[in-house]
């Protein structure tokens, strides 16, 4: 073999452009990177413990390449190495510039690099790869069960796996066989090449060697596993599948998975019968007359209810009924619809109606909302049971039925198996719930819409009532209080009017019409009770020259202190009255002798004969006082105040400052106000202006 050595320039990373034994592997061991031996063979790289892996160990090995992926991550080119001791993950920088042809698989290459720890298991990082030459892929690899790969042991190494190719999806960049293996499935992986045909591995019992992968999480824990091969050279079908899958013979459904000693490896089995409910890209249910049955299919062809089909896919234990799984079908002539069976919840719990187009009655509860299909979720007898439709088939119909709505729901029962409580028993498969696969919105009848008045709807009405009464007691209590506070006010109001009616304002004594009624009064009285009263009409003498020299300010506080002076001289009994101007009157009720009127007309005179004291003056006033008393005869108030008026003429017509008793004679002459003449020069008011308190 020609060994030509070519040495690529590594361009992406600096630190690539050094030699090993001059770069510095991680920040980690800059400390002592001289004390870290070289590791030769990838089974010592990748024994490392994470730790130690950490710490940048240079690894400088000769190795094959068994995989080279520049798509499957995006932060840097997969590369798989494999030397005589085992296998490793090489992970390259992006952007990298290969003077060649990159190291594609069977590439014998010569490698410097460090440990790093990996998402899941050491790795070789930074690697400098020099290729030596072009060899081949190993053709030996430990062969190895589902089970081991899933321990994550044989992560990275080279290993070879048996079982049968149940589907292959094609991206651009990519294959992925998935391969049924002993005790479950596994994804191999590779780069897809243009124009190589891989769907011919489909139903092919195969041995495939590859580089085992790990799934982790971010803890660096393993959460599965996968392959990545080269290429269908590593993939050698033992048996491959039929070249028409609908060329095998047709089996009963109700055969399928029944003892046969001679059962050999599942290879697809090939049914026909009518469909029941059809999910485009998901499921496709059946009847053959023998059984229900329904598979899983990634085929989207139209296909409508109850035409016949025939279905090939590979036997799963995943109900009641075996279904299929990675099914393809096809149309066949004919038709036969399938009536639904009318079911109860305990019947769909009992798993044989398992995969059967049922109907049932139930309650719906509620929504499943999180769930990209529409799923209503439904009572019916004990149970609760889900009715599921795909979005794509759903419509706002279906969401929008009323929780508390009876419906009739029409579809394929999917009977779930209660795995713990079958496992208990001996054997028989025991029913934990069911679902309705529905086959359209059509397929939920509503049968009877719920009251409109639910619970909550009352709890509602309840409350809003409750508020409505709260408000109006509260409404009312103020309302009642707003009435109070105004009826109070306009009590006081009232009050105050009646009394500014009654009431002179400046002196605050009764005014002409108060005095009015209470003289009536006290004149029905005196006539009921024989008693007497007298009446006093008094008139400031010359008052208009305090008036006129002094100002009205002064003259107000004179007439407030008259009235003072008059409630003084008078009792309690009796009452004074402000008539207009400077005229006053008083009433004496109950007079026991009609000449103490006279004695009070006297005292009043000297009372008001005494000088006014205002600020620094000293004024001198009297007044002129009318007399009339009433014993027995019957007098009404206005002959009354007439006599009286008439006795208070005679005083001011007497010389002022004094009191006359009313006679008849009076009435007659002709009750005139006296000339100012009159007014004696030794008047009071006549040395009004020489009695200033100096
Ligand atoms: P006479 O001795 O004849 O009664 O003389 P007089 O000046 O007192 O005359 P008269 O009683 O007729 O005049 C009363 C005056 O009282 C007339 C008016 O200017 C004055 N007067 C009336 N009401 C008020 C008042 O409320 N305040 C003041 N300051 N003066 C008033
Ligand atoms: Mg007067």
């Amino acid at each position: 073999m020609i060994l030509v050595a070519l040495t690529f320039a590594l361009t992406a990373s600096s630190a690539l452009a050094q030699s090993p034994a001059k770069q510095e592997p991680s920040s980690l061991n800059t400390r002592e990177p001289a004390a870290l031996r070289t590791l030769t063979s990838l089974h010592q790289a990748h024994s490392l413990a994470a730790d130690e892996a950490r710490r940048g160990y240079p690894i400088h090995v000769r190795a094959v390449v068994t995989y080279y992926d520049p798509y499957v991550d995006s932060r840097r080119i997969a590369l798989f190495l494999h030397d005589s001791t085992g296998g490793i993950y090489a992970a390259v920088p992006r952007g990298i510039v290969w003077p060649g042809q990159a190291p594609l698989p069977g590439t014998l290459v010569d490698v410097s690099g460090i440990s790093a720890p990996g998402d899941f298991a050491p790795i070789l990082d930074q690697p400098h790869i020099t290729v030596i030459s072009k060899s081949h892929i190993p053709i030996h690899a430990k062969s190895v069960a589902l089970s081991e790969i899933l321990t994550g042991s044989e992560d990275g190494q080279w290993v070879e796996i048996e079982g049968v190719v149940h589907s292959v999806s094609e991206s651009a960049t990519h294959v992925t066989l998935r391969i049924a293996m002993t005790g479950g499935t596994i994804g191999a992986t590779t780069v897809r090449r243009p124009g190589v045909d891989y769907q011919h591995l489909v139903d092919a019992w195969v041995h495939l060697r590859g580089n085992a992968a790990p799934m982790f999480n971010s803890n660096r824990q393993l959460t599965g596993a996968r392959l990545f091969f080269p290429g269908l050279e590593t993939v050698t079908a033992r048996a491959p599948g039929p070249l028409d899958v609908f060329s095998l013979p047709v089996q009963p459904i109700n055969s399928l998975m029944r003892f046969s000693s001679a059962a050999v490896w599942p290879h697809r089995i090939h049914i026909r019968g009518a469909v029941t409910t059809y999910w485009p890209g998901r499921t496709l249910c059946v009847d053959d007359g023998t059984e229900p049955l329904c598979a899983q299919t990634s085929q989207t062809t139209p296909i409508a209810a109850g035409s016949l089909v025939d279905i090939a896919g590979f036997t799963l234990l995943d109900g009641f009924n075996p279904s299929l799984s990675d099914a393809v079908f096809r149309p066949s002539p004919g038709s036969r619809p399938v009536s639904p069976v009318s079911i109860t919840d305990a019947q769909a719990l009992q798993g044989s109606l398992d995969s059967a187009l049922v109907q049932i009655e139930g309650q719906l509860i509620g929504q499943d909302l999180e769930s990209a299909d529409t799923v209503l979720i439904l009572t019916s007898g004990k149970s609760i049971f889900r009715a599921v439709l795909p979005a794509a088939l759903s419509s706002a119909a279906l969401s929008n039925i009323r929780v508390g709505s009876t419906l009739r729901i029409t579809g394929v029962c999917s009977t779930q198996i209660d795995a713990h409580g079958t496992l208990e028993g001996y054997g028989a498969t025991q029913a934990s719930r069911f679902w309705i696969l529905l086959r359209s919105p059509q397929d939920a009848v509503v049968l009877h819409a719920p009251s409109w008045w639910t619970t909550q709807r009352v709890g509602l009405a309840l409350l809003v009532s409750m508020m409505i009464t709260i408000t109006g007691f509260v409404w009312a209590f103020i309302l009642r209080h707003r009435v109070e506070q105004q009826t109070r006010e306009l009590r006081r109001s009232r009050e105050l009017y009646r009394h500014m009616a009654h009431h002179d304002a400046l002196t605050g004594l009764p005014t002409r019409v108060l005095l009015h009624d209470r003289l009536q009064t006290a004149l029905d009285r005196a006539q009921r009770f024989h008693k007497s009263i007298g009446l006093l009409m008094l008139d400031l003498d010359k008052f208009k020259q305090i008036n006129d020299s002094l100002g009205h300010g002064i003259g107000d506080r004179v007439l407030r202190i008259t009235a003072e002076r008059l409630r003084a001289a008078i009792r309690k009994t009796d009452s004074v009255a402000r008539m207009g101007g400077d005229e006053f009157v008083v009433l004496l009720n109950d007079l026991e002798d009609p000449s103490h009127a006279e004695r009070i007309a006297e005292k009043i005179v000297a009372s008001l004969s005494e000088p006014v004291r205002i600020d620094k003056l000293q004024l001198p006033i009297s007044a002129s006082v009318g007399v009339c008393t009433i014993s027995d005869e019957v007098v009404d108030a206005e002959t009354l105040l007439k006599r009286v008026d008439a006795a208070m003429y005679r005083a001011k017509e007497c010389g002022r400052s004094c009191f006359q008793v009313f006679t008849a004679d009076m009435i007659d002459a002709t009750p005139t106000r006296p000339p100012d003449a009159v007014a004696t020069p030794t008047s009071p008011q006549s040395t009004l202006l020489s009695s200033r308190i100096q």
